[in-house]
């Protein structure tokens, strides 16, 4: 990204033209930077509550105040507790990784801290393609302009990953198909060739159908699943059952549509898909995306440049993360050892429940827990307690900074040195600060070196400047990061992975070579059983008759999960629920009515939008707003749940049921 300065103010944020991906566009929501950058939301300097938890009401205080504070209180918890009592919780709110995951997590490690499960977003679908494939890499967004068939699922690509869409419009003027398969008509699917609204949570049991009629036709590469495969015979038995006609209803998609797409999936060469977080966030999510997974791999799309599938880039970012972020020195802290793991969408019950040592204090950073976790009420019922000790290094006055008991005011990617991997291509980036600070902010890697060193920790490596950090971390020796280095990043600001020559595409698995212990893709059969959530329309049937209608919180377009959340714009998105006409009707519910949803984890009052993208028994509230300026404090996670998923300890964000009344006058 670029910006003009102008009297060193930044007037305007551009792609650059020259990057191969990004083309010289923003997304929407990036666009919107600076006008947050230059928010009167912006905290400038550090503060303590003296308000009730929640309330918002702070006075400033000094930096040495607050630091001294800080590891005061840890000190004092790590002696009567343990240092286990003590949680980080943070997610990707940076992609940096120096302040993402760097001097932060040297710190908690040191200390003997308990360590995060980092679960939020995309572990189950990592987990699941991590069992199959071993290497969780994909082809390259550009390759996708080669495709001849594209399938798009549980992706909404013209909203969420914009900069991918130019090559599929590309594609598509060299004749290529593009299907969708998502249960809301988003702006993705309206632009489609086909749209397939399926049932919320019943993917696996489509992609078993289609891989019925694939062996059963006989479509598959037999060729490929004889090299590079383990359980193919497994797995034909296995989708024997999962006749088109059985799946047709489990699904709502018609048994002639998934024959027709069965057919030209596997039959038109080079075939890409583009799996997102959609279909993960379910009960079933990660042999979901197993199975998905399998079908790719069954068809031999690897082969092609513009085939394959892609879920996600990351694990092609070779890094020494040991080196980033220190797990030996566990070893130092007082307890020797491995510390305990909490997962991040439980924190409602790790704040609640777990004992042994109980959660005593809590340091938030890079993320918003009180607006984005699962089971809200929970969440906020533990972050109310007046024995919690809790620290929030934010930029703006989030949900969650309300209840700091000391808040420090943190700079932005303008504002500090780091290294972003990407999400969805294979180029890094260095930026260097752009602006001077605002006020007394301060990243995250310089609050956690000079809490270090209040707590008397000597190791060197709390010494790092910001450029020692990025040498350690880009010194893995794989080959992926062969001539990327720090020189290189400071003189071309981004960087392509060494993944394949300069100028030819990246073709990962089109000769196997998968990173499983086999080294053939596990097609992971066993694991490929249909049963649908529990709740959704054919789960649990007490529930169902209580709550019928099935809730999906996908991500509100021109938004960033909560980081927006301070813009009325986005209230209005982030504040509505979308339902057809038909439910409406039989709810007697008119365009614009407030309107309760409820279920036994919670209720909300919301605004209601009569939607023709939305089919019978699926409403979607777009997520998330900031829960303190909605009318009852809360953000659709007061009705999403903290079930996991089957792989990976995710949270089942969209396997949620309620009901929705309209509200009194
Ligand atoms: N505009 C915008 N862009 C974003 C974000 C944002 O908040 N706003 N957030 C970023 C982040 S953190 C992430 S992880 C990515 C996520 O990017 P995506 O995975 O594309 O986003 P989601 O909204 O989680 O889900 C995608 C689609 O899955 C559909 N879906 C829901 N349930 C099911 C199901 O059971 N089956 C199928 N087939 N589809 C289902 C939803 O209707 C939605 O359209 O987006 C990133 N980009
Ligand atoms: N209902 C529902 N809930 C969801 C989802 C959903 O689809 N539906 N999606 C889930 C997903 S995919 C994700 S990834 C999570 C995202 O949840 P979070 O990771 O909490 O993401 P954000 O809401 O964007 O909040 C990030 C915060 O980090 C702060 N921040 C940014 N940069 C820095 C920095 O350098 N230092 C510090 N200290 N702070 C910084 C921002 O100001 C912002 O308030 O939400 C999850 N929650
Ligand atoms: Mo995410």
């Amino acid at each position: 990204m670029l910006v003009r300065i102008d009297n060193g103010q930044a007037v305007s944020l551009h792609g650059d033209p020259a990057h191969p991906v990004t083309r010289g566009f923003l997304c929407a929501k990036v666009t919107q930077y600076l006008d947050r950058q230059y928010s009167p939301h912006r905290l400038l300097y550090p503060q303590k509550r003296v308000g009730a938890k929640g309330e918002g009401r702070f006075a400033r205080i000094s930096w040495d105040e607050a630091l001294d504070t800080i590891a005061e209180r840890l000190s004092g918890i790590a002696q009567e507790f343990g240092p286990e009592a003590i949680l980080p919780y943070s997610y990707a709110g940076t992609m940096g990784l120096l302040n993402g995951a760097g001097m932060d997590r040297r710190f908690f490690h040191r200390l003997g801290a308990s360590r995060l499960d980092r679960t939020i977003c995309s572990s189950t679908g990592g987990a699941a393609l991590t069992a199959s494939l071993g290497f969780r890499y994909a082809p390259e967004p550009e390759q996708f302009a080669n495709a001849k068939f594209i399938l798009a699922w549980g992706a909404n690509i013209h909203g969420t990953n914009v900069h991918l869409w130019p090559f599929i419009v590309e594609a598509r003027r060299k004749g290529a198909k593009l299907v969708v398969i998502d249960p809301v008509r988003t702006r993705t699917a309206a632009l489609a060739d086909v749209h397939l609204a399926i049932h919320p949570g019943s993917d696996l049991a489509l992609a078993l159908a289609l891989m019925h009629v694939i062996i059963a036709e006989n479509l598959q590469d037999a060729d490929y699943v004889a090299r590079y495969t383990n359980g193919f015979e497994q797995l034909a038995a296995r989708v024997r059952e999962w006749t088109p006609s059985r799946v047709a209803d489990l699904t709502g998609i018609p048994a002639d549509a998934i024959v027709t797409l069965a057919r030209e999936y596997a039959t038109t060469k080079p075939a890409a898909i583009r799996l997102n977080y959609g279909i993960q966030r379910s009960e079933r999510g990660g042999a979901a995306v197993r199975a998905v997974a399998a079908l790719a791999t069954i068809t031999g799309s690897w082969k092609h440049a513009g085939g394959g599938l892609q879920l996600t880039t990351s694990h092609a970012f070779q890094f020494n993360t040991a080196a980033l972020e220190r797990p030996d020195l566990q070893k130092a802290s007082p307890l020797g050892r491995e510390t305990r793991v909490v997962n991040m969408s439980k924190l409602g019950e790790a704040l609640t429940e777990i004992t042994d040592p109980p959660v005593k204090a809590m340091v938030v950073y890079n993320s918003n827990p009180a607006a984005i976790a699962p089971n809200q009420n929970k969440v906020l019922q533990g972050m109310r307690r007046d024995d919690l000790f809790t620290v929030v290094l934010e930029q703006l006055q989030t949900d969650t900074a309300d209840y700091a008991d000391i808040l420090l005011p943190s700079t932005t990617f303008l504002e500090h040195t780091d290294l972003y991997r990407s999400y969805g291509h294979y180029f890094m980036q260095l930026a260097r600060p752009a602006l001077a600070r605002t006020g007394e902010t301060r990243s995250n890697v310089e609050v956690f070196r000079a809490l270090a060193h209040r707590m008397g920790f000597t190791d060197h490596c709390f010494n790092d400047s910001e450029d020692d950090m990025i040498r350690q971390v880009l010194s893995s020796g794989h080959k992926f990061m062969d001539g990327v280095t720090l020189e290189r990043l400071d003189r071309e600001h981004w960087v392509r992975l060494n993944i394949s020559p300069a100028g030819e595409p990246f073709v990962p698995f089109a000769e196997g070579a998968f990173g499983t212990p086999s080294s053939k893709c596990e097609l992971g059969a066993d694991a490929l059983d249909y049963v649908p959530p529990v709740e959704s329309r054919f789960g649990d049937e007490k529930l169902r008759q209580k709550y019928p209608l099935e809730l999906i919180t996908s991500k509100a377009d021109n938004a960033m999960n909560s980081t927006f959340g301070y813009r009325d714009t986005l209230d209005a998105q982030t504040g509505s629920l979308h339902l057809c006409a038909e439910d409406a009707a039989g709810r007697r519910i008119s365009a614009g009515d407030r309107v309760r949803a409820f279920n036994d984890r919670g209720s909300l009052t919301l605004r209601a939008e009569i939607d023709e993208t939305m089919r019978s028994g699926v409403v979607r509230i777009p997520a998330v707003r900031w829960a303190k300026r909605a009318e009852d404090g809360r953000s659709a996670n007061a009705l999403t749940s903290d079930h996991l998923t089957d792989m990976g300890g995710g949270p089942a964000f969209f396997s949620c049921l309620v009901e929705v009344e309209r509200c009194a006058d």
